[in-house]
């Protein structure tokens, strides 16, 4: 399967809730006033948000009255572009080549999907030549460092780690040293999601980064939030809280084929404006898509 096609795939419960509305909302008769508000309900149930829905649907309606909107297909075609211009602003692949080890710090809640994503990025770069190496930094749990090392073992990557319980920052600053030694390209790191208190997930997060930043100038490279779609507009406050604290330079959206509230990413593109460099479609290796601007609007309303 194609990539496009990977992505219609995975966004069919959004494009559902987009494109067989507004189909509904025409019903093949010639545009009229009626059809805009048919249309705003469909994008607020896809947690596109008020202030994006008012923006898209406020310029869908001064082209209808210059009368350029006429059919289902006119509105499909302006809501492509327009989505498209909407998430152009986020599309933004990581750089890694800048760096050597270019170092990966992953954040997010439990249960996002940090760690099956970071498998599907080691393998990209595995796959493109890069050596890689992993740092099992969510030691809140044995079974974290056994789930990391399984999806290693597949990837024939080292795992750096230490014994469950152990300081997160500690394995984050061996782990640096020793990708530094031994010449790796990417060093991703995994985090856990969970400990006693938020506030103490926080500090640990920023410990984290400290550690790496005094072993190597500039690290981490990249500090990526992972965050899953079905929790649709919660994902925004969830993405500022982690944002305030730890400066997100990266997002990727999990499992949007769980959801038809795909729609929130365009706030997320709107109001936080933080690069998304991966959106996720499946637990398979190749279900994590690079970002791209056009294809995800395409998807949602072709
Ligand atoms: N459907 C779907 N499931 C996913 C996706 N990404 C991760 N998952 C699943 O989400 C669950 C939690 O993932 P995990 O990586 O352990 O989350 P973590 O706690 O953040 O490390 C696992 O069952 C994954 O297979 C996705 O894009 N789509
Ligand atoms: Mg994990």
């Amino acid at each position: 399967m194609g990539i496009f096609d990977k992505i219609k795939n995975g966004l069919a419960r959004t494009r559902d809730q987009l494109a067989t509305k507004i189909e509904w909302a025409v019903k093949g008769q010639p545009v009229d006033e009626d059809a805009f508000d048919e249309i705003e309900e469909a994008l607020i149930l896809s947690d596109a948000g008020i202030e994006t829905t008012e923006i898209l649907v406020g310029a869908l309606k001064e082209r209808w009255k210059r009368g350029q909107i006429k059919t289902t297909d006119d509105i499909k075609s302006f809501m492509i572009e327009e989505v498209g211009n909407l998430l152009m602003p986020v599309e933004a692949p990581m750089v890694i080549n800048k760096h050597k080890p270019f170092v990966l710090l992953t954040l997010g809640v439990n249960g996002v999907g940090k760690t099956t994503t970071i498998a599907k990025i080691a393998r990209t770069y595995k796959e493109s030549g890069k050596s890689v190496l992993l740092g099992a930094c969510d030691t809140f749990r044995a079974a974290a460092v056994e789930q990391l090392e399984e999806w290693a073992k597949r990837l024939s990557i080292d795992v750096v780690k230490h014994k469950e319980g152990s300081d997160p920052a500690a394995v984050a600053y061996d782990a640096t040293k020793a990708a530094k030694a031994r010449g790796i390209d990417v060093l991703i790191l995994d985090t856990a999601g969970r400990l006693h208190t938020k506030a103490n997930l926080m500090e640990e997060m920023k410990k984290i980064k400290r550690v790496v930043g005094k072993e190597m100038d500039g690290a981490p490279h990249e500090t990526l939030l992972i965050v899953d779609a079905t929790n649709g507009q919660n994902v925004i406050a969830q993405a500022r809280t982690f944002n305030e604290a730890l400066n997100i330079t990266g997002i990727v959206i999990t499992k949007l084929d769980g959801t038809a509230k795909g729609g929130f990413i365009l706030p997320i593109a709107h109001l936080l404006k933080i690069p998304i460099r991966y959106v996720g479609v499946g637990e398979q290796f190749d279900d994590l898509i690079p970002f791209s601007a056009k294809d995800f609007s395409k998807a949602l309303f072709e």
